[in-house]
C-alpha cells in the first residue's frame, strides 16, 4: 500500500486544524492516535501556509516543533518537517526527523537545498508560486507546467547535491490552483511520476473538495473527498498521500489494496480483470504502436548549409504502453492516436533546430511520453539528404526513451 502522511500542524492558524495541536502534549497525543490509524509519516508543520497567516521566525517554529519531533522520533515514528526554513530544517533533522518538506520546492530560502544536501535527509519539492496560494493561478496546460517547474527544482537540487533517491516530488494541490486545475493535475499524475522520483500528493480538506459538497459545507465535512482522491492519486500512480484524517484514507486504500489482491488471485483469462492501479490491462505482450515514415523538414545539423537551406527528415516511432484494453474494449481512450502523435513528431522536427540528430530523436521520445498511457518510445530519426561527399542512402540514429528515464 501507498505511504500515508498524518499531518501535524503545530500551529495557532493553519486552515482546518490551526489551533487545535498549539500544545506539545496534544500534538504528541495526536501523532500517537494517527500513527495507531494507519499513518507511516507525521508531517510536522509550526508554521501556517493558509492565506493572511502571521508569518513566524525560524526560532519561534523550532520552538513550537522541535520538542514534538525529538518526542516522536523517540517513540520510533517517521517524521517529515514541513518548513520553508533551513535553519528549521537543519535543527529538525538534528533532532530525527527524516524528510524536509519545502512547499516551495527550497526556493524561499536559498540555503535549503545547500542545507538537505549535507544531511542524510529526503526532500519533498513541491510546486507553488508566490506566497498568496489563491492568486497566480493561469496555466497553459497545468500538468505539463508542473512537470517542467518540478524538472527545473529537480535540476537545482541535483546541482546542490542531493541525489534523485532523496527527492519526493509533489504537484502542490490548491497552491496557485484554480479549481479545475487540481483535478486536470489529478488526470495528469502520469507527467510527474514520470519525474523518476516518488510522488506526494495533498488533496485533504482543500478548498477545490468543496465544490462537491453542498453549499456552506465547512472543511471538515471534506474527509470522504479527501479519502477518494487519494485513492484516485494512488491508481494514478502517487507513492504517498498527506492527509489530516489517517482512518478514512487509509480505509479507501486497503479497498484498492484489497481488490487488487482479488484481481492477482484470480483465474481465468487476464482480461476479465485489471489491476485497480494501472491505467492498462494485464494482457501480455501489450500492443505495440508503430508510426513509420513521418516525413517532415527541419534545419537540424552542424553544417551551415543544413541550418540555412534544411532538408528531409524521416522519422520512424514505436511506442509501448498500457494499451491492452484497447484489444477488449475498442476504445480510443485505451491507447495512443498514432495521428496526434505524427503530428507532434512533425511539430518538433520542424521546432527549433539542434547540431544533432541524437538530440532531435531525445526530443521526440519526449514528445511521445506527453501521450498518456505511453511507458516507452523507441524512436529513429533518418537523414537520407544529409550533406555528406560520399554516396549514401540513409543515416540513421535510434533511441530509446522510456518513463522515469528521461525528462
Ligand atoms: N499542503 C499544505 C501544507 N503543506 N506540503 C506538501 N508537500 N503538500 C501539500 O499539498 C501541502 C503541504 C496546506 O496546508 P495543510 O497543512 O493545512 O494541509
Amino acid at each position: 500500500m501507498i505511504e500515508v502522511w498524518g499531518i501535524l500542524n503545530v500551529t495557532p492558524d493553519s486552515f482546518s486544524d490551526g489551533g487545535l495541536f498549539t500544545d506539545a502534549g496534544a500534538a504528541i497525543a495526536h501523532a500517537r492516535r494517527m500513527r495507531a490509524q494507519g499513518a507511516d509519516v507525521i508531517d510536522i508543520g509550526g508554521e501556517s501556509t493558509r492565506p493572511g497567516a502571521t508569518p513566524i521566525t525560524p526560532a519561534e517554529e523550532q520552538e513550537r516543533i522541535l520538542p514534538v519531533i525529538e518526542e516522536l522520533v523517540r517513540e520510533g515514528m517517521r517524521v517529515s518537517v514541513d518548513t520553508v526554513h533551513a535553519a528549521t530544517a537543519r535543527a529538525a533533522v538534528a533532532a530525527g526527523a527524516e524528510i524536509v518538506n519545502d512547499v516551495t520546492g527550497g526556493r524561499h530560502d536559498p540555503d535549503m537545498l545547500a542545507t538537505v544536501a549535507a544531511t542524510d535527509a529526503k526532500i519533498v519539492l513541491m510546486h507553488s508560486r508566490g506566497i498568496d496560494v489563491l492568486a497566480d493561478t493561469e496555466y497553459d496546460d497545468v500538468a505539463a507546467d508542473v512537470r517542467r517547474h518540478l524538472a527545473a527544482r529537480r535540476e537545482a537540487a541535483l546541482a546542490a547535491g542531493i541525489p534523485l533517491e532523496r527527492m519526493i516530488f509533489d504537484p502542490g494541490f490548491g497552491f496557485s490552483k484554480g479549481a479545475d486545475d487540481n483535478w486536470r493535475l489529478l488526470a495528469g499524475l502520469g507527467q510527474i511520476t514520470g519525474l523518476g522520483a516518488p510522488v506526494l500528493v495533498g488533496t485533504s480538506r482543500k478548498r477545490f473538495l468543496g465544490d462537491l459538497l453542498p453549499e456552506g459545507a465547512d472543511a471538515s465535512e471534506r474527509e470522504a473527498a479527501t479519502a477518494a482522491t487519494s485513492l484516485l492519486a494512488a491508481q494514478h500512480g502517487a507513492a504517498a498521500v498527506r492527509v489530516h484524517d489517517v482512518t478514512s484514507t487509509v480505509a479507501a486504500l486497503r479497498a484498492l489494496e484489497r481488490t487488487n489482491r482479488a484481481i492477482d488471485e484470480s483465474v481465468g483469462p487476464a482480461h476479465w480483470v485489471t489491476r485497480l492501479d494501472e491505467t492498462g490491462g494485464s494482457i501480455t505482450p501489450a500492443p505495440a504502436v508503430r508510426v513509420d515514415g513521418i516525413r517532415a523538414r527541419g534545419f537540424h545539423g552542424v553544417l551551415p548549409e543544413e541550418r540555412r537551406d534544411g532538408q528531409e527528415f524521416v522519422i520512424d516511432v514505436e511506442l509501448r504502453g498500457k494499451f491492452a484494453n484497447a484489444a477488449y474494449t475498442d476504445d480510443l481512450g485505451h491507447t495512443v492516436n498514432y495521428a496526434a502523435v505524427a503530428e507532434s513528431v512533425v511539430r518538433v522536427v520542424e521546432g527549433d533546430p539542434v547540431d544533432l540528430i541524437e538530440t532531435l530523436a531525445r526530443r521526440i521520445g519526449d514528445a511521445c511520453l506527453e501521450f498518456p498511457l505511453v511507458e516507452n518510445a523507441s524512436v529513429t530519426v533518418h537523414k537520407p539528404s544529409a550533406p555528406i561527399p560520399v554516396p549514401f542512402t540513409d543515416v540513421t540514429v535510434t533511441l530509446d526513451v522510456s518513463r522515469g528515464g528521461t525528462a
